[in-house]
């Protein structure tokens, strides 16, 4: 199974790595499973292949995905600022895993664009910034960035994962278990196979969808229960659905980063929604997260209005207005693209 990958890509990469003294694994703002998953998996397999590196993320990871960096090692920008700039001046190979744009790393990104280190590119998402990177490995039929590394390690290893490290595969597995919402979306039968030779080498399934899915406090889920019950908007002329949380209500439920994880698929389980959106207030910006069935592009949905990209069925993005007048906004926007929504809901 090497579909998924160019030979040639592989050994480009490898060269890459032989190459190394000192070597930086990246991942995108607001990292989740995969980004964490990858760039752990990452450094554990280039410390068993005998490199020096470090990961660096932009910014804090939820806490349920605290037990990824079990050596509290990842270098967060906004905590380790210093440190962060430093790793990035001695770098010699940058590896950035899990994002298209260099936009999706905030302050990190002009530490990479006036680097002089080699720069890689290891990614799921449409549309990838080509020129930014020397060596492109790119992929929108898997699954998950994990499950890329997966095949990308495989071929290195002489297509067999057996040696590989205990905590590399299982980092490969909550990678792609989450991208996948635990093989409910964008499954493959390649990640069938990644499954079956993970889960023979030992990986815990069980013990990591406990860690991975559940250990939620019990503000998140009443902030759950008042997103549906009070702030959940359906318009079904649209086939949309959204939630607006402000500062203050995320306080009142105690809010900690990644608590509202999963929110934004909420209203796709009505009968009818083709698109969601969750917008929730932050220091400077609203954060925009989009979903979407039934073909209707939310990637190019966040291009168009909400500075942002991402997959087909699901993305991100940004606004800078009031959150007062953020309903009104994306209202707006369902109402100019009502002809692909309409298509959508025809379905
Ligand atoms: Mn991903």
């Amino acid at each position: 199974m090497t579909g998924y990958l160019k030979r040639k890509s592989a050994k480009e990469f490898r060269e890459a790595v032989d190459k190394a003294k000192l070597i930086v694994i990246l991942t995108h703002t607001n990292p989740d499973g995969d980004a964490l998953g990858s760039v752990t998996a990452m450094s554990s397999y280039l410390k068993f292949s005998g490199k020096a590196c470090r990961i660096v993320v932009p910014n804090p990871f939820p806490r349920n995905l605290a037990f990824m960096d079990r050596d509290r090692k990842i270098l967060i920008n906004t905590r380790h600022t210093d440190a962060v700039k430093d790793v990035f001046s001695r770098a010699d190979l940058i590896i950035a895993l899990d994002f298209n744009q260099l936009k999706r790393v905030d302050d990190v990104e002009p530490l990479i664009r006036n680097s002089k280190a080699v720069k890689v590119l290891i990614d799921h998402h449409p549309e990838p910034e080509n020129s930014a990177f020397d060596i492109v490995i790119s992929n929108t039929e898997v699954s998950s960035t994990a499950e890329l590394l997966f095949w990308l390690i495989r071929t290195m290893e002489g297509g067999s994962v057996k040696k590989v490290p205990a905590d590399c595969a299982q980092a490969l597995y909550v990678g792609m278990m989450t991208d996948t919402n635990n093989f409910a979306n964008s499954v493959a039968a390649g990640t069938f196979k990644m499954s079956y030779e993970l889960l023979d080498l030992g990986v815990d399934k069980e013990t990591l969808q406990l860690k991975v899915f559940g250990g939620f406090s019990e503000g998140r889920m009443r902030l759950l229960g008042h997103s549906l019950l009070n702030k959940m908007k359906i318009l079904h002329e649209f086939g949309a659905g959204y939630i607006i949380l402000t500062r203050e209500e995320l306080e009142k439920f105690s809010f900690s980063e990644g608590d509202t994880e999963g929110f934004v698929n909420m209203p796709l389980n009505i009968n009818g929604i083709t698109v969601s959106a969750l917008f929730t207030e932050k220091d400077g910006h609203i954060r925009v997260s989009l979903r979407s069935a039934n073909g209707f592009s939310v990637n190019r949905f966040s291009r168009k209005y909400f500075n942002g990209a991402g997959h087909e069925r699901a993305a991100g993005g940004k606004l800078f207005i009031p959150v007062g007048e953020v309903g009104e906004y994306f209202e707006k926007c369902l109402a100019l693209e009502q002809d692909s929504l309409s298509k959508a809901q025809d379905l």
